[in-house]
């Protein structure tokens, strides 16, 4: 059985979970804590980092997008799309998965001026999905494409984060918003997270951070500082 190496906060993590559920693949998943990372661990990952992918034949797969595309190539794609369309998805794609770090840095941010600078970098990728998101439930249509996969982790912290803390990043972007909320009731964002996900989620970037004052209306006890990497998740 394949087996998928993983943190729990871990948005890279959450994408590759989802395109796996998608398509109905069995898969055995271990957490490992990122400020520990196991000996056998550092050991296999060529870079240190999760996801990884272990598949059938034992070959070690590493860097979410490359196991998105192997789950493609090895499993029956979600839909058969011309070469054309395959090369706008991955696109579109990657419009979300390189914002994952800059919504964590975001979230982690301990003052205002900080939040709000790299908000306003982060709600440019929001910007664009809102320019091109049509009528219909999900990305390309009344279906859970590809595409959809690679937004859900944004999109559902988005979600954990205004109903916890009353912040709604998506604000102003009311296509957004129903996309959102369609994929959130689609339940494949609760499938592709651990049980205790919003706890775990809660505990890190609620706690100590801009996003914590608003919550209770405090003043952080730490000032800002860089926490754009890839810390901010682990
Ligand atoms: N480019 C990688 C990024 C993965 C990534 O940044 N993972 C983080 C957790 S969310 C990690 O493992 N950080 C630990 C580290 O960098 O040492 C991918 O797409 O898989």
């Amino acid at each position: 059985m394949l087996k998928l190496i993983s943190f729990k906060n871990c948005p890279f993590v959450q994408r590759v979970m989802g395109a796996l559920v998608m398509k109905n693949i069995a898969f055995e998943i271990e957490y490992i804590e990122l400020s520990n990372k196991p000996q056998w661990f550092l050991e296999i990952s060529p870079n240190g980092q999760v996801p990884v992918l272990v598949t059938e034949d034992k070959t070690v797969l590493f860097e979410s997008d490359a196991i998105v595309e192997y789950l493609d190539d090895k499993y029956a794609p979600i839909e058969q799309v011309s070469a054309e369309q395959k090369a706008l998805d991955r696109a579109w794609s990657y419009q979300a998965s390189k914002h994952y770090m800059p919504q964590c840095g975001t979230m982690s941010s301990k003052d205002q001026q900080t939040f709000e600078s790299r908000l306003a970098n982060l709600v440019k990728a929001f910007a664009k999905a809102e320019k091109q998101l049509g009528d219909s439930a999900f990305f390309k249509g009344d279906y859970i494409s590809n595409v959809d996969i690679a937004w859900l982790p944004l999109l559902h912290r988005a979600a954990v984060i205004r109903n916890r803390a009353g912040f709604d990043m998506l604000s102003g972007f009311p296509k957004v918003q129903k996309w959102q909320a369609a994929l959130i009731d689609s339940g494949l964002a609760d499938k592709t997270v651990p049980e205790n996900f919003v706890e775990t989620f809660a505990n890190f970037y609620l706690k100590n951070t801009y996003l914590a004052c608003l919550m209770d209306g405090t003043q952080p006890s730490v000032r800002a500082n860089s926490c754009a990497t890839s810390s901010c998740c682990g």
